[in-house]
């Protein structure tokens, strides 16, 4: 495979600085010591002026030499199968961490995004409000009885599930000391702060341009 390259915008709004996704696949590759390039395309016009890499109209997508890749998960997965960091290389280890990192997905995820779009757009105590409590439950008995999502150690499914609690009104909801300790354990690695300056880095550059 050939260099690899992260896309996302030129700009983002402040409120989602330190937020957007591209975030996830920039902490990946600082973990495994993966060499990678950031590179962007506009803010402006994003509905439409980049659907043939991302058919949503969405960021990040990846690069990995000729090979393309839109969704943050398809390539966290893609990062981990490179890295024993990342991934465990056993059966079983490899196992339990894409079972956690579709959970992460497919579990909290799907049921925290939507949540958290009701609550911004003014709704909230909203309907999803009991579906998320349950989830989050579940998943804080999980988490007060290892530190760990998958094989005993830090895998990739740890930096997306972190990633996906952390979100201040996710976070903010709730009285759950394991969660709490798990997001700010996983978050307070070296590579998450880096990726995350790096990240703001980008945008605040990007303001200079806009105001000029
Ligand atoms: N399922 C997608 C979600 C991507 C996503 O929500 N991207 C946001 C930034 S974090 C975005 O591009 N939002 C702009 C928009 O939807 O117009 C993934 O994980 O890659």
């Amino acid at each position: 495979m050939g260099e690899l390259t992260i896309w996302t915008y030129d700009w983002a709004p402040d409120g989602v600085r330190g937020f957007v996704r591209d975030l996830r696949l920039r902490w990946a590759c600082e973990e495994a010591d993966l060499a990678y390039a950031v590179r962007t395309i506009p803010f402006d016009g994003r509905e439409t002026n980049h659907l043939a890499r991302q058919p949503f109209g969405q960021v990040p997508f990846l690069n990995d030499g000729e090979l393309e890749l839109f969704e943050s998960g398809a390539g966290l997965l893609h990062l981990a199968r490179k890295s024993e960091k990342l991934m465990p290389t056993d059966p079983a280890g490899q196992a339990q961490t894409l079972q956690w990192t579709v959970a992460a997905l497919n579990s909290i995820e799907m049921v925290t995004v939507p949540w958290w779009y009701l609550r911004i757009c003014g709704d909230e105590d909203n309907q999803l409000t009991g579906w998320m409590g349950q989830r989050l439950n579940q998943l804080e008995t999980i988490l007060s009885q290892r530190e760990w999502l998958a094989a005993d150690r830090f895998t990739v499914a740890d930096l997306l599930m972190a990633d996906v609690l952390r979100v201040p009104e996710v976070r903010s909801f709730g009285g759950r000391p394991a969660t709490e300790a798990y997001v700010a354990r996983v978050t307070d690695r070296p590579s998450f702060r880096k990726a995350r300056a790096d990240q703001i880095g980008l945008f605040e550059k990007a303001d200079e341009k806009r105001t000029e």
